[in-house]
């Protein structure tokens, strides 16, 4: 992941349009840029089993605030599971084999969890999608994202599977160019599954502060889970 510098033509606040309304009705897919699928609500039924998942996690790997190779504290906490997990320091940006914070492997990931992001994945065209790591993302209300690109993969040919529990937050998508122009946002909802893959793979994004309200087993937090094929 290459982070963006602060410099304010890189703001997450500029204007962008919100191309699929808030209110989109639930369980359809809908392809809002070439190689983006979104599953509204792919998760609901079980989010329950699903959050008690990640929590078995936490025990062995918890939530943690990475620093950018820059030295500034990440505001979204993460942690990983399955063969490798995403790891950012002063090094720089890769994936390893041990949690840095407990110094042994990764927890493994759960199978529902693999299971889930094959099924979206094959949905979405990608029949043989078999993801070795699942980053965990905690957003609380002064969580943002910053406009970055997920590269740090070795097969740039494999998808990227997103899954958002909890409050609702703006997502924003850009070009390929870190640069390119408008910026497109849409709102990412409790359950929502999304596929990113082909042309839309290496395009830049980043997420917004979250909605507020409060969600029944969140409270005000969200989660996302991000499954890749990083090695
Ligand atoms: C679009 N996470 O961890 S997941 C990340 O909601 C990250 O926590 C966001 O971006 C989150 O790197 C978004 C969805 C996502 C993941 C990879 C993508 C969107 C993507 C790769 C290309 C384009
Ligand atoms: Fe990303």
């Amino acid at each position: 992941m290459s982070s963006s510098t602060n410099s304010p033509k890189l703001d997450l606040a500029q204007q962008g349009e919100l191309f699929l309304p808030e209110g989109t009705s639930d369980r359809h897919i809908e392809m809002p840029l070439p190689g983006v699928v979104v599953f509204r609500g792919r998760a609901l039924p079980e989010a329950k089993n699903w959050l008690s998942g990640i929590r078995g996690l936490l025990p062995y790997s918890p939530f943690r605030f990475m620093r950018t190779p820059g030295g500034k504290a990440m505001s979204v906490s993460i942690t990983s599971c399955g063969e490798c997990g995403w790891v950012s320091d002063s090094h720089g940006y890769r994936y390893e084999a041990v949690d840095p914070l407990s110094g042994k492997p990764w927890p493994e990931m759960p199978s529902a969890f693999a299971q889930l992001a094959h099924s979206l994945a094959a949905d979405a065209g990608y029949p043989d999608f078999h993801p070795d790591t699942c980053l965990i993302n905690r957003y609380r209300p002064t969580s943002k994202m910053s406009l970055h690109q997920d590269n740090d993969e070795a097969d740039l040919s494999a998808p990227i599977v997103s899954i958002s529990f909890g409050l609702t937050a703006v997502f924003v998508f850009g070009g390929v160019q870190r640069d390119e122009r408008p910026l497109q946002k849409m709102l990412l909802h409790d359950g929502d599954g999304m596929v990113f893959g082909g042309k839309s793979r290496l395009r830049f994004h980043g997420v917004q502060e979250l909605v507020g309200g409060s969600h029944p087993l969140l409270g005000r937090q969200r989660l996302n889970l991000t499954f890749r094929k990083a090695l």
